[in-house]
């Protein structure tokens, strides 16, 4: 070819690299490898209609219409079948109530099933999973109706075992979300034999009944993988806040949760570091699926941005075996059956490095959009953020940066 008979300076030579950007371009807007893949193999995903969502209570009329079951001829139960998977209950998209939320006295008349501490099994069959499902907390009265008036109906539909377990932490020290989850989990554990234990954020509230709040028998859970607060996607792919599941031997193996997080951030980053480093990965459902809607909300007192988080994240290879279930201490101060949940009030301490008077203001969660969640002076101060990331996962984190303003990883290189 008469074109090609020259070096760089040459009209092909010039045509091959333009092309080579271009497809380079391409290759990035469109998600990187993942993407493509997606784009060229037909993808599977389930689709929903999130335009048309159920009432979150259709359907439980038929639940209300059974009796309690009645004792055989000896007084036995009868026997009863295993429920049907999936649940013939399940609707899809169901609505989400976010505004004014009913008292606990009406949630609880919506709710006849529902029996003392937040518990339900399935009258008509036996359920093939036993969930508790352990909510930190502290001063979020509304959020919490609204949890409970969305949650109790989703899961009955789901017809599994289900406990909720609100964990309260006593006192005006600094809120610690995953030392709040690991008490959850003893006391949940103390109580009965869980198969799957769910960490649930108060002001989370999942979209699709199809979402089981169920574990996976080998690995981690993630389950709000499409949060309206990040338009509906992962903010970044090691992400494992908002609401993640366990078993119980997945929760030892990794040795529960850290301890030493007091304040807002970098917990369940920490979370997904253990989860790797003690030899298991992170499974997501469908991002159809996994839709949550977050109760918009102004600045947590108490819960203030965690200045140590960085150094703390960098060391969690270090720490992990020694801070966790094994080195939790706490007191449990009361333990109170209510109509719709076990309330567990806790006293787990003082935070060691309290926040100075004028600190960072609270962090507004309140607007539904992706903000950047790390900044780039923030990644700085990591340090770890340039040494082990590949360059791929740079040009990734760029150009997703630049299409949704949400910086994307910081600890990607700790959790693999
Ligand atoms: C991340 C936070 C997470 C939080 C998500 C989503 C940190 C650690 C920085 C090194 N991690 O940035 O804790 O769940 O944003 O809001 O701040």
């Amino acid at each position: 070819m008469v074109c090609c008979g020259r070096a760089l300076d040459s009209p092909c030579t010039l045509a091959l690299l333009v092309g080579f950007q271009f497809a380079f371009v391409l290759y990035f807007s469109l998600g990187g490898f993942r993407g493509l893949v997606s784009v060229l193999v037909h993808s599977s995903e389930p689709e929903f209609d999130y335009s048309r969502p159920h009432d979150v209570y259709t359907n439980l009329s038929q639940l209300s219409a059974l009796l309690p079951p009645q004792p055989g001829p000896t007084g036995a139960n009868q026997q009863l079948r295993d429920c049907l998977l999936p649940s013939p209950l399940l609707v899809g998209p169901v609505s989400v109530r976010l505004s004014s939320p009913p008292s606990l006295e009406e949630i609880k008349e919506k709710n006849p099933l529902v029996t003392l501490g937040g518990r339900y099994r399935p009258l008509d069959c036996e359920p093939r999973h036993h969930t508790a499902i352990v909510v930190p907390y502290r001063n979020r009265q509304s959020h919490l109706r609204t949890l409970l008036y969305h949650l109790h109906p989703f899961l009955q539909r789901q017809q599994i075992h289900y406990s909720i377990y609100i964990v309260h932490q006593s006192g005006n020290s600094t809120f610690n979300r995953a030392k709040l989850l690991n008490v959850g989990v003893r006391e949940a554990l103390k109580e009965e034999d869980w198969s799957c234990i769910f960490l649930h954020d108060v002001d989370l509230l999942p979209e699709n009944d199809h979402n089981t709040y169920t574990c996976h028998p080998q690995y981690p859970t993630h389950l709000s993988v499409a949060m309206d607060k990040f338009r509906y996607r992962l903010p970044y792919p090691q992400y494992f806040g908002g609401v993640s599941a366990v078993t119980p031997d997945q929760y030892l193996k990794m040795n529960g949760f850290p301890n030493q997080y007091w304040g807002w951030g970098g917990e369940d980053d920490d979370i997904a570091t253990r989860v790797r480093l003690s030899g298991m990965k992170i499974v997501r459902p469908p991002v159809a699926i996994g839709h949550y809607k977050m109760i918009k909300h102004k600045g947590d007192q108490g819960n203030e941005q965690n200045p140590r988080r960085f150094d703390l994240l960098k060391r969690t290879r270090l720490n992990w075996r020694s801070d966790g279930l094994n080195s939790l201490t706490y007191e449990l101060l009361s333990k109170e059956l209510e109509p719709l949940y076990t309330n567990l009030s806790v006293n787990i301490g003082e935070d060691p490095h309290p926040p100075k008077k004028k600190s960072e203001p609270p962090r507004n969660v309140s607007r539904p959009t992706a903000k950047p969640i790390v900044r780039s002076k923030e990644l700085g101060k990591l340090g770890v953020f340039s040494t082990q990331a590949t360059k791929l996962e740079h040009a990734e984190l760029k150009v997703a940066n630049k299409s949704s303003g949400v910086v994307q990883k910081v600890v990607k290189q700790e959790v693999g």
